[in-house]
């Protein structure tokens, strides 16, 4: 993980443009954004997905960084006083707090458009027609059927309550989709999985983008209430309903168990080769508890 999480940042580090040409101030805070910090699932998903299907690892690099840079423009934008309002990101302030609102509107759409281009300016699949369909596949995981949409439904949602089927129906979105996207991105830049091993990536794919959700609703709700005595709930900051307001802290968590066995059971007939995959399932898992 160590090794994928260094060259990631290598990697990225040389794909972002200089904070020196011009504008300057842009490419900066484009750097300030995207390097130094955050955990580098979804290229680690990327990798461990690419084993399966035995991609070559430079492949695998330039379809971690187009991820990352997705990821990465997510959150400048959804820090930003029109969505989450936050000031701090990864132990810094954020990008409009560090900069300016406009400079962070325009991160995000420049991360967004460099990651395409990231996508497209090597190979990354054994044919263009399969590389098409991979900026096929990112397009639609961030667009409005996928993480955008997640996020106006959710920004939607604030203040009422969603049942448990709309709450999935966001997430599966907001969060779920670019996950989803690491792992089924990784395995086709390597050899074509038969239609079996597809459907049972595919579901490992949606189980832990979930998972991933359930998980950090969990984490924030014990950071709430280790931190201001809250009763574990709702979104501290802005009301917004949660796997953990729906269903309660342990149940949350009998859930979160749950979701990882469905994993775990879903790789075995991959035997070895999945075994990375299982442990970043767990990975997302115990970060919480
Ligand atoms: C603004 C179009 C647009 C979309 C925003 C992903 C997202 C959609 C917003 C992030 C809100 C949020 C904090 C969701 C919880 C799950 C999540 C994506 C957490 C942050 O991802 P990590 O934990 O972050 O992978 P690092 O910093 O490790 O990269």
């Amino acid at each position: 993980m160590g090794q994928v999480q260094q060259h990631t940042e290598s990697a990225l580090e040389e794909l972002l443009p200089e904070a020196d040409i011009a504008p300057q101030r842009l490419h900066a805070a484009m750097r300030y954004a995207v390097l130094g910090g955050g955990k580098r699932v979804r290229p680690l998903l990327v990798h461990a997905a690419g084993a399966l299907s035995g991609a070559p690892r430079e492949r695998l690099h330039r379809v971690a960084c187009a991820v990352e840079l997705i990821h990465a423009y997510s959150l400048v934008h959804d820090d930003m006083p029109c969505m989450d309002n936050d000031v701090l990101r990864r132990g810094k302030p954020t990008v409009h707090v560090a900069f300016d609102q406009a400079t962070a509107l325009l991160v995000g759409d420049a991360l967004q458009t460099l990651a395409f281009q990231v996508l497209v300016e090597a190979a990354v699949a054994d044919d263009a027609a399969s590389q098409l369909s991979m900026v096929e596949m990112l397009a639609q995981a961030s667009g409005s059927r996928g993480m955008a949409g997640g996020q106006a439904i959710d920004l939607a949602a604030v203040g009422t309550q969603p049942s448990r089927a709309e709450l999935e129906f966001m997430h599966i979105r907001k969060t779920g989709a670019l996950i989803r996207a690491s792992v089924l991105l990784g395995a086709r830049a390597g050899r074509t999985l038969d239609a079996e091993e597809l459907q049972r990536l595919d579901h490992y794919a949606k189980v832990v983008g979930l998972l991933f959700q359930v998980v950090d609703d969990i984490l924030d709700a014990e950071a709430d209430t280790a931190t201001l005595g809250k009763t574990a709930g709702k979104d501290a900051k802005n009301d917004k309903p949660t796997y953990v307001s729906l269903l309660g802290l342990s149940h949350a968590r009998a859930l979160a168990d749950d979701m990882l066995a469905d994993a775990r059971a879903t790789l075995l007939p991959f035997g070895p080769p999945a075994a990375r995959l299982e442990s970043l399932a767990e990975y997302i898992v115990h970060r919480a508890f």
